[in-house]
């Protein structure tokens, strides 16, 4: 797809991804990781949590995760597609990081917790709420044991009438807003497959975690922090909340259904595939689409590039025409616009529209499939789609770290096996002698000795 879509312009303004002043005397990368140096005790499991601690981990944070022994992180076993291995769930989630089994509920289990909270700087979970009292570890507990530590939660919702609830993605894009505005407006809300509720909101975490530590540096203090599900979709959604309130003093006049003479009712509609901003644009269909789901392109009719869209598609009489040259004028004729706009596209492939628009400042987005971002050459380079070997499922790809910091190169390393570092956390990390890791083992904190008596 790169050589397909890189213009002699695109090609022409080809830059390095990231250009930063280096201050380093030390050559790029070789200054060791961001976050060198900060340990973090990974409680969480699923999505939402495990996204921030590998995020840290993948800024050089050493992340222990701690598991339940038998199954460990509940995504190891779901959705399987090879017998016998992680899945590809757990696996993509949780590179960099390395692996305890323990019983936080048993008196051994408690007694290696104690020493993790006083040996690491954050814990970071995703329990559901109340999970992490229940076992003891309160925060006041965690800030007798360790009061620089920095207590960071993902929960479904913040303080208020659904707080006790146990939420999941879609769940959180309901709550927060996300559905009632995505899908066409004669239609049911939609979820997105953007993973905005358990991504989204281990990235809020992940930020306030970093925050948490920057403000420890001046106060020697630890402090909680918190991300709700239902605050981080809220918060990618606020250009809706902006429109809810737009709504009070007149119709949303960039929404197709303002020139279709369909009057709003209370509450933000569907807006389709209309644009979330002021520049209008639609998905269109391009060459091949009646056999290709993904033959469609994103076309925005930039206010700028107006003359340069209507001498492309053969109308170069829209740009003096009164009813098409001025923005204000095009709102009511939007449909009609892109239909027009849609019969050139048809002729070309969502390729070759690129190709064509780029060059002229057109804004257009090709609608790329998984297979097709899985084999793009340029998110191989940049480090965004990576191989990863594993011991027991093979070669699999992975989203590497989105985030790029010059100086802080992320490696994707593949995720531990369930307790894989069970031993060399309980001796080189927490210290504990050969009889005190034996006597732990023995009492079952680590799931060794059920392991043991069932082979
Ligand atoms: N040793 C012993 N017990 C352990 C343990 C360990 N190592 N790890 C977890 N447990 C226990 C917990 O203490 C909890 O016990 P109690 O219910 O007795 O307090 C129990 O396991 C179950 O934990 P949970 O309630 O968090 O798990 P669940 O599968 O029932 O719920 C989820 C999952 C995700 C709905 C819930 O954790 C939640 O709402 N989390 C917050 C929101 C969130 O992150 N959602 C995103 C999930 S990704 O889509």
């Amino acid at each position: 797809m790169a050589k397909k879509t890189a213009t002699a312009k695109s090609k022409a303004k080809a830059k390095p991804a990231l250009r930063l002043p280096k201050l380093s005397s030390k050559p790029w990368g070789q200054d060791g990781k961001a976050l060198d140096g900060v340990r973090i005790l990974d409680f969480t499991h699923v999505q939402s949590g495990p996204t921030c601690t590998q995020l840290l981990a993948w800024f050089g944070a050493d992340v222990i995760k701690v598991e339940r022994p038998g199954g460990g992180d509940i995504t190891r076993g779901q959705l399987r597609d090879v017998p016998g291995a992680d899945s590809l769930y757990f696996t993509m989630l949780n590179h960099n990081k390395r692996s305890i089994t323990l019983d936080s509920k048993s008196k051994q289990g408690m007694k290696v917790l104690e020493r993790l909270v006083k040996t690491c700087d954050v814990l970071v979970e995703n329990f559901a709420p109340g999970a992490l009292d229940r076992m003891g570890l309160t925060w006041e507990q965690i800030h007798a044991w360790n009061p620089r530590m920095v207590v960071a939660s993902v929960k479904g919702f913040g303080p208020g009438p659904y707080e006790e609830c146990k939420v999941y993605e879609n769940v959180a894009q309901c709550a927060g807003g996300a559905a009632s505005t995505t899908g066409f407006r004669d239609g049911p809300p939609l979820v997105t497959g953007a993973q905005i509720g358990d991504s989204g909101t281990g990235l809020h975490l992940a930020l306030g975690i970093v925050c948490a530590l920057f403000q420890r540096n001046r106060t020697g203090r630890g402090q909680r922090v918190l991300a709700a599900m239902q605050d981080g979709v809220l918060n990618l959604c606020r250009v809706k909340l902006r429109d809810q309130q737009r709504l009070a003093h007149g119709p949303l006049t960039e929404y197709s259904q303002h020139g279709e003479n369909i009057p709003f009712g209370v509450a933000v509609p569907r807006a389709g595939n209309d644009s979330g901003g002021g520049q209008p644009g639609w998905i269109l269909k391009c060459k091949g689409w009646e056999t290709d789901p993904d033959a469609y392109i994103y076309f925005i009719t930039q206010a700028p590039a107006w003359d340069k869209i209507c001498d492309l598609i053969g109308k170069p009489e829209w740009k003096t025409d009164p009813d098409y040259a001025k923005p204000a004028a095009r709102l009511p004729r939007l449909r009609h616009i892109f239909d027009t706009i849609e019969a050139w596209t048809m002729t070309k492939t969502k390729f070759e529209v690129m190709a064509l628009c780029n060059p002229l400042d057109i804004p257009v987005g090709p609608i790329l499939s998984m297979k097709e971002i899985a084999e793009e050459q340029s998110l191989r380079e940049s480090g965004t789609v990576v191989e990863v070997d594993h011991p027991t499922r093979g070669k699999y790809l992975s989203v590497g770290n989105p985030i790029k910091l010059s100086d802080s190169i992320t490696e994707v390393k593949r995720s531990p096996l369930l307790g894989e570092h069970t031993d060399e956390i309980l001796s080189d990390v927490l210290g504990f002698t050969a009889e005190e890791i034996a006597e732990i083992k023995a009492s079952g904190a680590t799931g060794e000795a059920q392991k043991m008596a069932a082979e």
